[in-house]
């Protein structure tokens, strides 16, 4: 098992849900934290929260990964004790709405390809060049299993998850050479502020998705993160799929 105490872990998304747990296990065991999302003040009270707790560095930075020129400049301007990364987490997505194809809002589209693809790419092009630079570092993409199968009126969401498995895989061959590791831990049914957001703050609705089930927890999947960040340096998770016990498949669940 490899220490990351004192690595410093770049996450975008950290303000809630899976971004978030993510921030607490590897606060837990001594990294140093970047934590970035679009919501400042929560970002600021989850620095300070982790700080009392874990007594580690925490630095909160406001970030939204579908601003390319905003990606470079926080990259770039990073301080000096911040710069060299050792591990991104590129947490940061969302789903909105849950229609056919023909019905949907073409806004929601864009916002998430420009939030799960594009974002995620800006995100990985601004802070991979100095891995590569130092020989060193790890990437673990947050993928879904929608990165593996399509549900009813799931498409785009699905088709963006599809897309971050096929960034996985073509940046791990881009880096075999570099002594840079390629992960990505692609979850089933988290119980977050995923469906609330994906059903625009109607909490009915997203409480629906998870009833007669017990969901993964935020924190079931930062286990599997710190997983992959804690093999020896010889052995990259390429990928883990987890789901609820109760689930089977994207549209196979149990429900009691
Ligand atoms: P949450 O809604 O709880 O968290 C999403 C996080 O992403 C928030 O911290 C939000 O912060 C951040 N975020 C959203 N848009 C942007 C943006 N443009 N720039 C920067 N940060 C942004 O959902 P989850 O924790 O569940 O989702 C995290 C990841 O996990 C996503 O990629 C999602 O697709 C994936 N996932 C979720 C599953 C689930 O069932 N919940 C299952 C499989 C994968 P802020 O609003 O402050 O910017
Ligand atoms: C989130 C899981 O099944 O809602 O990626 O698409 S699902």
């Amino acid at each position: 098992m490899e220490t990351i105490k004192n690595k410093v872990v770049f996450i975008t998304g950290a303000t809630s849900g899976i971004g978030k747990a993510c921030a607490e296990s590897f606060a837990s065991e001594g990294a140093k934290l970047i934590l970035t999302a679009r919501r400042e003040n929560l970002l600021n009270d989850i620095k300070n929260e982790l700080t009392t707790k874990y007594n580690t560095d925490v630095l909160s930075l406001a970030l939204d990964v579908r601003n390319r020129n905003e990606v470079q400049k926080v990259v770039a301007s990073l301080p000096d004790q911040w710069k060299n990364i050792d591990i991104l987490i590129n947490n940061a997505g969302l789903a909105k709405g849950m229609n056919k194809i023909y019905e949907d809002d073409i806004d929601n589209w864009e916002d998430m390809i420009d939030t799960n693809i594009k974002g995620l790419l800006y995100v990985t092009r601004a802070i991979v060049p100095g891995m590569v630079e130092r020989e060193s570092g790890h990437i673990i993409n947050i993928g879904s299993t929608a990165g593996h199968e399509a549900y009813p009126k799931g498409h785009v969401y699905c088709a963006t998850k599809h897309a971050v498995n096929a960034i996985t895989k073509g940046l791990r061959m881009d880096v075999v050479d570099k002594n840079i590791r390629v992960s990505t831990v692609d979850p089933g049914a988290v119980e977050t502020n995923f469906s609330i957001v994906r059903f625009s703050g109607d909490k009915e609705k997203a409480k629906n998705v998870y009833k007669g089930l017990t969901p993964l927890t935020g924190a079931d999947v930062a286990d599997a993160v710190l997983f992959c960040a804690t093999r020896p340096p010889h052995a990259n998770i390429a990928e883990i799929i987890l789901m609820p016990t109760q689930q089977a498949s994207a549209m196979v669940f149990h429900r009691t």
